[in-house]
């Protein structure tokens, strides 16, 4: 069991103090980079291999994307979810995907983990309020797991389910959002090869704080699609009804692709902030995996079906 602080109990306040001591030990005797650069070094490292999706781009250092995020079930401030998810109980873990399919199935998170050879994919996340960060998560393609319970023909789209415990998760007792947190994809959408189950990040298990212990994440659509802490994933013949579109329909559609020519309904989508950047740049259509996905689109009115 490491002591990475995601996995402190807030009430288990010796090993907090053991493992602030060892960062404070690491800072004073030059361990500078072990210490804030890199994830928690004890825990374990994933086998990766590097995949042709990766961008190039300069990637956002392990404290910005551990420390900046959104995870509503924590509190909705950026700094809730490193503050408060470390009350999360990742293991045992298990995650059901059933619905139109020949052989539903509950998977165990660490066969989870096996069932296909993991790769890194450092990939644009672009939040629908106007930031983006480059980001190397871990994982393998959505559609290896989804071939595994054989879709029948009326599976139609996807439907992504989080975790929703009020007693590991503050934010859950609050009604912000229609809890649990659910997300939905078209079927081409999910088998499309960059649609990634993620269980990594810089080479390690998630952080809680970044949906851990497995998420999604669909590069070429706004964030909120890409559900953390899955719980559930379920194949449909019609389209699942999402968190967010619940919550305000005319702000968030079900296919959110990153648009910078449908603004939403309270600001501009043009442009965006880099984490860790001064000046604002243009946003890219599809978040940049434009040669990638623009096929799955075409005929489509990209304004009406936002
Ligand atoms: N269950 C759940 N998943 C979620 C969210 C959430 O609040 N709850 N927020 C979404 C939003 S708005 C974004 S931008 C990304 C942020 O992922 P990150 O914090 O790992 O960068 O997660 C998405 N997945
Ligand atoms: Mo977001």
């Amino acid at each position: 069991m490491s002591h990475s602080p995601s996995r402190i109990l807030p009430s288990d306040i010796t090993a907090e103090s053991l493992y602030l001591d060892r960062r404070r030990f690491l800072l004073a005797t030059g361990g500078l980079i072990a210490a804030t650069m890199l994830p928690d070094a004890e825990a374990a490292a994933l086998a990766t291999r590097p995949s042709r999706f990766s961008t190039g781009e300069e990637k956002n250092s392990w404290e910005q994307i551990t420390s900046y995020n959104n995870f509503y079930e924590f509190g909705t401030d950026k700094g809730d979810p490193a503050q408060n998810a470390g009350s999360l109980k990742t293991r045992p873990w298990s995650v059901r995907v059933e619905g139109e399919c020949e052989a539903p199935k509950t998977f165990d998170i660490d066969t989870l983990m096996k069932l296909a050879p993991l790769e890194e994919r450092v990939y644009r996340l672009r939040c629908v309020e106007g930031w983006s960060m480059v980001i190397p998560w871990v994982g393998y393609s959505l559609s290896e797991l989804l071939k595994q319970v054989k879709p029948t023909s009326k599976a139609k789209y996807v439907e992504f389910v989080s975790l929703a415990d009020p007693k590991q998760m503050p934010g859950v007792r609050r009604p912000v959002l229609d809890w649990p947190y659910t997300e939905g994809l078209r079927i081409d959408e999910a088998m499309h090869p960059l649609a990634l189950l993620c269980v990594g990040l810089y080479g390690k298990p998630l952080p809680n704080q970044d949906g851990a212990p497995v998420r999604l994440v669909v590069p070429w659509k706004y964030g909120f699609k890409s559900a953390k802490s899955l719980v559930k994933i379920v194949l449909r013949e019609t389209q699942p009804a999402t968190a967010w579109n619940k919550a305000a329909p005319n702000e968030y559609g079900f296919y959110s692709n990153v648009n910078p020519e449908v603004d939403h309904p309270r600001w501009s989508q043009a442009n965006e902030r880099r984490i860790g950047e001064l000046l604002r740049r243009k946003t890219l259509m599809f978040n940049g995996y434009g040669n990638e996905v623009a096929g799955l689109y075409k005929g489509m009115d990209l304004k009406k079906y936002f």
